[in-house]
């Protein structure tokens, strides 16, 4: 029982160290590890990691570089199975069993069918102890962009919005309206920060000329992808978004592969400036959600506006909806929101309300049945 609980104790501090590197990994999951031992003084933490921006090396090894010979009859905390295969790096496996750990304690398994199962199957061939499943729900929330990707084909998708006491996402005509207030800005931006792309449809693109970037001081270099649904390219090139393609990249999807020479040449002057135009039926966004898992992209951030928050749910791609609820009310003259406190889509179980200055948060997640 003791030692239950303190293997709880050390993967959720492994599962701490891997959200530090959460939407900065690439295609890679961001993984923790935590090593651990006892030389009868209790227990110490004698090495600890998570996986490299971009991806490489993965964290097992940092671990155990930073526990050098002190890993030899340790135990070792990582969130996900050990990599069994050599990719662009050897064997987390092998690196574990060269260092001498005698114990090895994992959250979740890892999907990739290079590894599944094959990274315990080692651990254990070379007489190491392994156990399986600790704070397993906690691990596959932290790793459910990863987890969506490899077993779905598809990034983890939340949907974003922000809707006024009288149930409205803006106003006509009116550009960006502040809803939230700056806290609720301020944890937009880490969960921008924390998240591989983000998805606004054309109507937005134009009426708000967003930025779409996390601006969060020592986070500003981890903004997502930025993606606009386009079908006619109407994105202007003078755009925020488009005048800042070349640091942070934006693709444009539309349904055509050519067209007018009025198209062709919207199409030129996006990409002189570094706008990427990718071909891909927008009426179709589970063809997009392959191609950007195809891409690495784990998860995916969408943030409106309404037609497009209506066409993700419509077609059962939304996993989680946050929603904003500001107290200020907007009037006639709003935009209606698809989506309020009084009006979740089925199938969406409420699982929590957090406060974020006058702001509500409520999050809901689709339950799967499967
Ligand atoms: C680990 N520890 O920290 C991570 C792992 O392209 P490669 O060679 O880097 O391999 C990528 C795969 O490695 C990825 O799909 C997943 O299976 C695993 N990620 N494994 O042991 C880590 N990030
Ligand atoms: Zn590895």
């Amino acid at each position: 029982m003791a030692e239950m609980a303190e293997d709880e104790r050390f993967m959720a501090e492994a599962l701490r160290l891997a959200h530090m590197n959460l939407g900065a990994t690439g295609s890679n999951p961001s993984v923790g590890c935590v090593i651990v031992r006892d030389d009868g003084d209790g227990l110490r933490i004698v090495g600890s990691a998570v996986t490299a921006k971009g991806g490489r090396p993965h964290a097992e090894t940092q671990a155990l570089a930073a526990a050098g010979p002190a890993a030899r009859g340790a135990t070792a905390y990582v969130t996900l199975e050990p990599c069994s295969h050599h990719g662009k790096t050897p064997p987390c496996a092998d690196a574990l069993i060269a260092a001498g750990i005698a114990r090895v304690v994992v959250s979740v398994i890892d999907p990739d069918e290079r590894v599944s199962g094959h990274g315990l199957e080692m651990l254990r061939d070379a007489g190491i102890k392994v156990v399986t499943g600790v704070l397993a729900e906690e691990g596959e929330r932290e790793l459910e962009g990863y987890l969506m990707r490899k077993r779905s084909n598809r990034p983890y998708v939340t949907l974003k919005l922000a809707v006024s006491a009288d149930g409205m996402i803006g106003i006509k005509g009116r550009g960006q309206v502040p809803i939230t207030g700056a806290e609720a800005r301020a944890f937009v931006h880490r969960l921008r920060a924390e998240t591989d792309a983000i998805l606004v449809g054309i109507g937005t693109a134009i009426a708000d000329d967003p930025q779409l970037t996390a601006r969060i001081q020592g986070l500003e270099h981890r903004s997502p992808l930025r993606i606009v649904i386009d079908d006619d390219l109407n994105l202007p090139v003078t755009s925020k978004l488009a005048r800042t393609a070349r640091d942070v990249h934006v693709l444009v999807v539309t349904g055509q592969r050519d067209g007018s020479v009025a198209f062709i040449e919207r199409r030129q002057a996006l990409e002189t400036v570094g706008v990427e135009v990718v071909v891909c039926d927008p009426k179709v966004p589970a063809d997009l959600l392959a191609a950007l898992a195809t891409r690495g992209v784990s998860s995916l951030l969408v943030e409106g506006g309404a037609r497009t928050a209506q066409q993700f749910l419509n077609d059962g791609l939304v996993d989680r909806i946050l929603l904003f609820t500001a107290p200020l009310a907007l009037g006639e003259e709003g935009v209606p929101s698809p989506l309020d406190r009084k009006l979740i889509p089925v199938g969406f179980v409420h699982t929590r309300t957090d406060t974020f200055g006058d702001d509500l948060l409520d999050t809901y997640e689709y339950e799967r049945t499967s």
